[in-house]
């Protein structure tokens, strides 16, 4: 009988793939009655060239864009794809190709997409992080610690006056950073403009009256005409960072933000949210560790990455992984982790700590993390019997005793603040 599908055309278990090819690792499950071979043909093939059917009149030069599954171990397959297949700089193509219909296949039962070795023919095209974390740092003159920083909370609905008095509250607490929640925007209750003005003001009386540098993640997320207007509005009134919201604002708009920053300078701070409904199902979606490695690629300064330890979901093992991915100028393969990764001139982005956390979780966060992170704390602040300040400085004295290596028992001894977070909290983690 003639041939009608060609999958099998896109199955080498002998295909040696060259420096310039991408690799990506798929955790898959072939459907009932179909073969894993199949199925992982059908995923080389929908990412790259394929159709359902035989197509008798391809030219031949066509079969070198073909995309090649060529490991495969369990439910993991290595699929390599010719670097032509990829515009240079265009990360919304990249993820149409190995982040597209294939999801949708009744081919596979689950899909997951854990990561993609970049070659440097391709991240050669990407400017990456404004500045690395040193670069951060030195803005700061903060080296010794993690940066700190705490939103606002009730998550929404204070006047921007009111945003701003907390603000100041939560800086002469000792923070560096105060950050909008995700879902702030420019609402008719704390209106964008508003918020920056006032925050202003009493960003300018916190650094006055510590001597330090204080500032703030103000969420840009809009339409992308509009999150430039605000990023301007931001920088004009002295602001080093803004925030995006990089899973709803979209790939194009964070590249569209980095182009824009280029000149300013100023840090790109990503939110994460809505990244669970496509990284926490292990069968099927997309890796949290591949969106981050993407964000840094696309040239934000800093991503949420977890707690472990806190009220939203990721483990230790998980936590470390994208630390390592974020932070370091080279992965080693950790299948079924991530593959290897060479970031070449792609400088260092800060992995950022949130979610549940309060004083009594720092030491065990820092022990996962280390210092080279950014640690948000916001009800476990604010939440603090005596308030936003003396919240804040619980959170400054708990960072001091893991930095001195002693208990936050003993730390508090000398700690009101602390000794008061630990009436309250203990070490409780928070469901
Ligand atoms: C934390 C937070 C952050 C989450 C995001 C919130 O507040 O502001 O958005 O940390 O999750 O809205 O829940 P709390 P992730 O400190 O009061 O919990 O960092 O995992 O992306
Ligand atoms: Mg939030």
């Amino acid at each position: 009988m003639k041939k009608i599908d060609w999958y099998d055309e896109f199955v080498d278990l002998d295909h040696k793939p060259s420096p310039d090819e991408l690799i990506a690792l798929f955790y898959f499950e072939p459907p009932e009655g179909m073969s894993f071979s199949e199925s992982a043909g059908r995923i080389a093939s929908e990412s790259s060239t394929g159709t359902w059917t035989t197509l008798d009149r391809m030219p031949k030069r066509m079969r070198s864009l073909q995309a090649m599954a060529f490991e495969m171990r369990g439910n993991l397959v290595k699929i390599a794809y010719p670097l032509d297949l990829w515009e240079e700089g265009n990360m919304p193509q990249l993820m149409s190709g190995i982040a597209g219909n294939i999801f949708g296949m009744k081919g596979v039962r689950n899909l997951r997409l854990i990561d993609v070795s970049l070659p440097s023919s391709y991240i050669r095209h990407y400017k990456g992080p404004l500045h690395g974390m040193d670069g951060i740092r030195d803005m700061f003159k903060v080296y010794d610690r993690p940066l700190t920083g705490a939103v606002p909370k009730p998550k929404i609905g204070f006047s921007a006056s009111e945003h701003a008095e907390v603000a100041y509250e939560t800086w002469m607490g000792g923070f560096d950073l105060v950050k909008d929640d995700e879902n702030l925007s420019s609402q008719t209750f704390n209106r964008f403009d508003k918020r920056v003005q006032q925050m202003t003001i009493f960003r300018n009386r916190a650094e006055k009256e510590t001597g330090e540098k204080k500032d703030g993640l103000v969420n840009i997320t809009a339409e992308t005409d509009e999150m430039m207007r605000r990023a301007d509005i931001l920088h004009d009134a002295g602001w080093k960072y803004c925030m995006v919201d990089v899973v709803v604002a979209g790939f194009s708009a964070v590249q569209t933000v980095r182009e824009h920053v280029q000149d300013t300078g100023m840090i790109i701070h990503a939110h994460r949210a809505m990244h669970a409904a496509f990284t926490r199902n292990p069968h099927h979606g997309i890796s949290m560790l591949f969106l981050a490695k993407l964000m840094r690629l696309a040239g934000v300064n800093q991503i949420h990455t977890g707690t472990a330890v806190g009220k939203l979901v990721g483990s230790r093992e998980e936590v470390k992984a994208l630390a390592d991915l974020l932070r370091s100028d080279h992965l080693d393969e950790n299948i079924p982790l991530n593959l290897e990764q060479d970031w070449g001139h792609i400088r260092s982005s800060f992995p950022v700590s949130s979610g549940g956390l309060h004083p009594g979780l720092v030491p065990e966060v820092l022990d996962i993390y280390g210092k080279d992170l950014v640690l948000l704390v916001s009800g476990g602040i604010h939440g603090h019997p005596k308030g936003t300040r003396a919240g804040a400085k619980a959170t400054m004295q708990a960072i001091e005793a893991w930095k001195e290596g002693i208990s936050l028992e003993e730390k508090a001894q000398n700690g009101a603040e602390l000794s008061q977070a630990l009436e309250k909290w203990g070490h409780l983690r928070p469901k």
